[in-house]
């Protein structure tokens, strides 16, 4: 590893010791980033490491609101503003009881680069809350939303910084949160992205993360000569990323075998058709239900108690997308020994250290988060543009637009691969190419 690189993740080590998923992904940025510090001493001059380790504001906060048997509850808030270097904050917000400084912090540091790489201008950014929206009323969600904007509203702004969704955040939430800003600034503007198409959304923004997943896997499959088309796939999760991934992959001719959520998984040898998918979406987005039903009602689905589905059958194509760190090595194994050769990510470092290093041993094609995942940001940023112009774009142009940018961003991580030395490292190409951008606007703008 470079010295100036050793040298700052060691710092970042010391002062973060508590953090593990921050230190992961910090770590694994700095060490694809070796050759470009070796062959820019500018950037240690500049101090850009040290400074782009490190958010360039965090905001704490409480969120006391009454739950509807008129008891008080309180939550704890965070935004994290990690670095505006190339445009206004920009990220989602998670509401998940998991939620705590190493894991935003870890979200906030990839946002960085994955959303350079969509080559929109949007700095990184994240937050939310440890509030777990699992089982509570539309009404009990409104009153947390609601006193979250309360005090979230004064540090964000359409040219400032800019939510979004992520897990526990989706349409619901993001139409209260939307609602009471609207209220307390007296102003209808684009501050958050994923709005409902009705008042100020984009056309494919809910779809846009997992189309753009498999965009990314197919242009990863091209270099091989394959395609999806008849490809088994496994996909993890049963949210909004996990399902469009689904529709996209069912849409391109594969055969998506498995789901779950954080109860379990079901496997379904025969398919999971669109009319399953379908059940699918209204179990999780209407009814708020477990994934365990599927296996009820399809036959010839079996259903996995707290599993994961990567050791349960054979597969070709994998796009977990669920949550960080759900593929460990043993999983990475076993997804090799069934012939698995491609894994996409759609989640956020869904895939722990040891197992990315392992398939990418085996020569996976391996399509880390901040660029397999970056649809759903980019589309994003084309609902901020849309907003600004006061237009919304047909679903078939967001869609293209979506595409364009993928296959961009699977050109931008092969040619900085291979500028590097690095030939086919996805994980290196990414890193690279995300920081290039920022580590120059840092560089242009001064300290
Ligand atoms: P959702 O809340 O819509 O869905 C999350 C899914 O993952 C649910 O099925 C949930 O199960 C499951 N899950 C959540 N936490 C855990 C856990 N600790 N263990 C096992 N399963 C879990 O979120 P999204 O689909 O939006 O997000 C999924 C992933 O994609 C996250 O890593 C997110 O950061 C990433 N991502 C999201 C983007 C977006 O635009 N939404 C963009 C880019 C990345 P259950 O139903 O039981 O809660
Ligand atoms: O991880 C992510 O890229 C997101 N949750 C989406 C962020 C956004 O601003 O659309």
């Amino acid at each position: 590893m470079n010295e100036y690189g050793k040298r700052v993740l060691e710092d970042v080590i010391a002062k973060n010791a508590d953090q593990s998923e921050f230190i992961q992904a910090v770590r694994e940025v700095i060490d694809t980033l070796s050759p470009v510090l070796d062959s820019n001493p500018n950037y240690e001059q500049n101090a850009i490491l040290e400074r782009i380790v490190v958010p360039e504001r965090i905001l704490i906060f409480q969120v006391p609101w009454v739950d509807s048997n008129n008891k008080v509850q309180v939550n704890k808030g965070y935004r994290i503003q990690f670095n505006s270097a190339i445009g206004p904050y920009k990220g989602g917000l998670r509401f998940h009881p998991s939620v705590n400084l190493s894991i935003l912090k870890f979200l906030g540091f990839e946002q960085i680069f994955k959303n350079s790489l969509t080559t929109l201008p949007m700095g990184g950014a994240k937050g939310g809350s440890n509030f777990d929206p699992k089982g509570k009323s539309d009404l009990d969600v409104m009153s947390f939303c609601q006193s979250f904007m309360r005090e979230l509203y004064r540090h964000i702004g359409p040219n400032i910084d800019v939510p979004a969704g992520d897990i526990g955040v989706g349409a619901r939430e993001i139409g209260y949160l939307f609602g009471q800003y609207k209220k307390i600034v007296n102003a209808y503007e684009g501050v958050l992205t994923g709005k409902n198409i009705n008042w100020g959304g984009s056309l494919i923004r809910p779809q846009a993360t997992g189309y753009g997943n498999v965009y990314f896997m197919n242009e990863m499959l091209k270099t091989r000569g394959e395609s999806i088309e008849g490809k088994t796939a496994m996909v993890s999760g049963s949210g909004n990323v996990a399902q469009y991934t689904v529709m996209k992959l069912i849409s391109m001719g594969a055969k998506v075998i498995s789901m779950s959520d954080s109860s379990g998984c079901i496997i379904d040898k025969d398919g999971i058709d669109l009319e399953k998918l379908d059940f699918i979406m209204q179990l999780k987005n209407v009814r708020r239900g477990r994934i365990r039903e599927y296996a009820e009602k399809f036959t010839g689905a079996k259903y996995f108690e707290k599993q994961r589905p990567w050791r349960l059958a054979k597969t070709d194509i994998a796009a977990p997308s669920a949550t960080q760190n759900e593929l460990d090595l043993d999983d990475a194994k076993a997804l090799f020994e069934g012939g698995c050769f491609c894994v996409s990510e759609g989640a956020n470092m869904p895939s722990t250290s040891e197992a990315v290093a392992f398939m990418q041993s085996k020569n996976f094609l391996f399509g880390p988060a901040k660029a397999a995942n970056a649809g759903g940001v980019a589309t994003s940023g084309l609902e901020m543009s849309q907003n600004s112009l006061r237009m919304s774009w047909s679903a078939e142009d967001v869609d293209a637009k979506l595409h364009g940018i993928m296959q961009n961003i699977h050109a931008a991580c092969t040619s900085a691969a291979e500028r590097f030395g690095m030939k086919g490292n996805y994980v290196a190409g990414a890193n690279i190419a995300g920081f290039l951008k920022v580590a120059d606007a840092m560089v242009d703008q001064g300290i």
